[in-house]
């Protein structure tokens, strides 16, 4: 329930405001600023109900302090969340271009503590929109001074996760192996091209029969939506929606490897212990995901260049591999492993222990 999520919620602000005229529901969630100010996308989608809006916006917040104390980037976690009245595709310009004008209003009540970006449903348009109505935002297009879609360093920091984790599994060299791809936006599909690259046998699925086609043509086996999860793959890579892996699905699922980037791909924590009993390796989601980040921080905060952040992106690879060796040691999920090394990054050691 509502009630749950909300004493359930170890973070330290939400704020919500519900606008008549628009019919918009704008929730904003600061998970942490112990690292730095809390950042983090706007995602944008109509939901069942303003619960759920809520709901989302705080787990998205809590999973963005974790990637950025897993990325040693200095900042804390956040997210907001917009709550369509209807499709983004069917609201007129204007209407959208309102609802930005108040998200950027909320944003800038609450004085900076709160820096957005690009998420599901927003892009580096809607960014400098938001921006030019003076609220703070990562992700701009390059020609508003900003650093652009941050969807092809999101796409190699999965990569090299997924290269890390078939090492894991003693696949030495990604020729041949089987790669279920869950969704081909702009981080799954390229996803699947740099996989392609290394000769990776594709296995994917979109809702979008477009996007499939164009799969397709790279060489990817298309498969329905709902059978990626009954496919049998080496690594499974969710690069769509999250809470795709509850225990049900792990307990099944034909795979070696879960390395996405979904956010918040397991539904609980029973989920991850139930793929480490099965011996299946987790790449987990606020780690192989952190590549955007890295992308957005390290050219708007800390004056990389492209060259330090794809360095910083390959990165990734050095964290797991931690994680793994933490998991091994403690005897405990690669979940709940990762957690306690961002909880040691946070300066909370053994909090969870
Ligand atoms: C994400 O990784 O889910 C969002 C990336 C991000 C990071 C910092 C500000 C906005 C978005």
């Amino acid at each position: 329930s509502i009630e749950d999520v909300i004493t359930g919620w170890d973070g330290s602000l939400v704020a919500t405001r519900y606008d008549r005229e628009t019919g918009a529901f704008f929730v904003v969630a600061i998970h942490s600023r112990e690292r730095g100010p809390a950042a983090g996308g706007t995602r944008v989608k109509q939901y069942d109900s303003y619960a759920d809006a809520v709901t989302d916006a705080t787990r998205l917040a809590g999973a963005m302090t974790l990637k950025m104390a897993a990325a040693d980037l200095p900042m804390g976690g956040g997210k907001a969340v917009i709550a369509l009245p209807a499709p983004r595709r069917e609201l007129a310009d204007d209407h959208w271009r309102r609802i930005l004008e108040l998200h950027a209003e909320n944003l800038k009540t609450l004085g900076g503590s709160y820096w957005t970006g690009p998420d599901l449903g927003t892009s580096s348009a809607d960014m400098d929109v938001v921006c030019g109505f003076g609220a703070p935002a990562f992700g701009r297009s390059e020609a508003a001074g900003g650093s652009g879609s941050s969807a092809p360093a999101t796409a190699l920091g999965v990569h090299v996760a997924i290269v890390a984790s078939a090492a894991e599994v003693g696949i030495d060299d990604l020729a041949g192996c089987r790669i279920a791809v869950q969704g081909l936006g702009a981080v799954g599909m390229e996803v699947v091209e740099l996989a392609r690259k290394d000769g990776a046998h594709l296995i994917v699925t979109d809702i979008d029969p477009v996007l499939c086609e164009r799969a397709a043509a790279l060489g990817a086996e298309v498969v329905p939506p709902d059978a990626i999860l009954g496919v049998e793959s080496d690594v499974f890579s969710p690069c769509a929606v999250g809470g795709v892996i509850d225990v049900d699905v792990a307990r099944t699922i034909r795979t070696r490897a879960v390395v996405g980037s979904a956010n918040n791909v397991l539904t609980d924590t029973a989920a991850g212990d139930e793929l480490a009993r099965r011996g299946i390796v987790l790449a987990p989601d606020f780690v192989a995901s952190g590549g955007g980040a890295i992308h957005l921080i390290g050219r708007e905060v800390l004056g990389w260049t492209a060259e330090e952040v794809a360095t910083h992106v390959e990165g990734i690879a050095d964290t797991l591999r931690e994680v793994f060796v933490r998991s091994r040691v403690g005897g405990i999920s690669h979940d709940h492993a990762a957690r306690d090394l961002a909880d040691e990054r946070l300066g909370r050691a053994g909090s969870r222990v």
